[in-house]
């Protein structure tokens, strides 16, 4: 964990090639000449650093020092993990802006899977065993925690060596509300019934401007962190998402990743970062335009450069598709998520990536990007393959 202005110490061998970096390191915006020696002595970056790194012509000097980075914290490590996606309804009384994917209750494009379902659809779609459910879905004005926990029961019961990361910050909060618990509770009720840790959705960006706009019926920002930190205390771990690329501006990304870097200080409970670029398509923000390569591949940078107490920058190729993903892994990245096999809320917005992908499709990616793959489960414990199932190195 890290507190004052150091990143992370620095160990003599990392010490020695930051002394080579800075002889090499070269940048056309000579203001990026102090933030480097910054980054190469393993000091933390304030607010005013990450506007100029956003705000840099240079971006390939930015992703140079994400780079760098990435490469003391991890060298050639790249993690994929082996998962399957569960989105049990996309019943939703949210409606938020920036959502394809929710329905309202009676809508004809609206679904619930009965439990018998969501666990035929866990088994489902792929020949390798997984060692994760990522579960999310919509806040259901009529499904009870209880239907939940049944759900999480008894994958464990069919599935007890699959690592089961379930339910959003948000939806951690909404069950809470509508069984009249408090959030302690209702992650002790989770993980009793057999939820593990938590994925990093719903967080958006949280800037009260903008998520009054994009996402006004969700929680606010403080209440996401808020649940994030009793999580965390609890001894779950989470990751962290931002959705960035529709009306947000350089100085509200900045903001949402220096809250995160701040409560990360206080829990160290985030294992991984991603940031999701917005997708308009079937949105009420359809005549946004979709963002950019340059972009995502910065933004990749900048969440580097500026959450120094996060082990893991993920470049989440559903969003990003396999291309952006895999150049992202020499910018900052050095996780391209799962397999996933079957992708609803950003194929519902667009997405023309492929539903999954096997791991040796992950692989070639990221060797064919001079990386290392290590396939992980979802603590980031290497897993070594045998026939048709797995080993978890603790
Ligand atoms: O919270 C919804 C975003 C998130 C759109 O923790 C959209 O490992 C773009 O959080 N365009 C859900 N984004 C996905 C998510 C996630 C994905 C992969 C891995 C992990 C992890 C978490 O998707 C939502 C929201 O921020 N989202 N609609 C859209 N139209």
């Amino acid at each position: 964990m890290q507190t004052g202005t150091t990143a992370s110490p620095i160990p003599e061998a990392a010490q020695a090639s930051a002394i080579r970096a800075a002889h090499v390191f070269r940048a056309y915006d000579p203001r990026l000449e102090p933030i480097a020696a910054k980054v190469f002595a393993g000091e933390r970056l304030g607010f005013d650093e990450g506007m100029i790194l956003y705000g840099s012509p240079d971006v390939l000097a930015v992703g140079w020092l994400a780079n760098f980075v990435r490469e003391r914290m991890h060298g050639d490590v790249t993690y994929f993990n082996v998962n399957r996606h569960i989105n049990p309804t996309n019943v939703c009384v949210a409606a938020c802006r920036l959502c394809a994917f929710g329905r309202k209750k009676g809508d004809s494009a609206g679904y619930t899977m009965a439990l018998e379902e969501a666990w035929q659809t866990a088994a489902s779609g792929y020949s390798e065993a997984v060692t994760e459910f990522h579960i999310v879905g919509g806040l259901h004005p009529d499904l009870p925690l209880e239907f939940f926990l049944d759900l999480v029961r008894g994958l464990k019961e069919r599935f007890p060596k699959v690592h089961i990361k379930a339910f959003t910050m948000v939806e951690i909060a909404f069950l809470a509300r509508r069984s009249k618990l408090t959030i302690e509770q209702t992650l002790q009720k989770l993980r009793e019934a057999g939820v593990e840790s938590m994925p990093g959705g719903g967080a958006e960006i949280f800037s009260a401007r903008v998520r009054s706009i994009i996402c006004d019926h969700k929680i606010d920002g403080e209440e996401w962190l808020e649940t994030a930190r009793l999580a965390h205390k609890m001894g779950f771990k989470s990751n962290a998402t931002m959705l960035y690329g529709h009306i947000e501006n350089d100085a509200d990304r900045v903001d949402h990743l220096m809250k995160l870097r701040a409560l990360q200080d206080d829990t160290g409970g985030f294992q991984t970062f991603i940031p999701l670029a917005f997708h308009p398509e079937n949105t009420p923000l359809d005549h946004l335009p979709v963002t950019t390569g340059l972009t995502d591949i910065r933004q990749i940078a900048v969440s580097r450069l500026m959450l120094d107490n996060f082990p893991h920058i993920k470049a989440y190729w559903q969003m990003l598709t396999p291309k952006i993903a895999q150049i992202a892994l020499r910018f900052g990245a050095d996780d391209l998520d799962g397999t996933v096999i079957e992708e609803k809320i950003y194929h519902d917005a667009g997405a023309t990536t492929p539903q999954g992908m096997t791991r040796k499709e992950l692989c070639r990616l990221i060797t064919e990007a001079g990386r290392v793959p290590v396939e992980r489960d979802t603590l980031y414990h290497a897993v070594t393959r045998t026939e048709d199932s797995f080993v978890v190195a603790v």
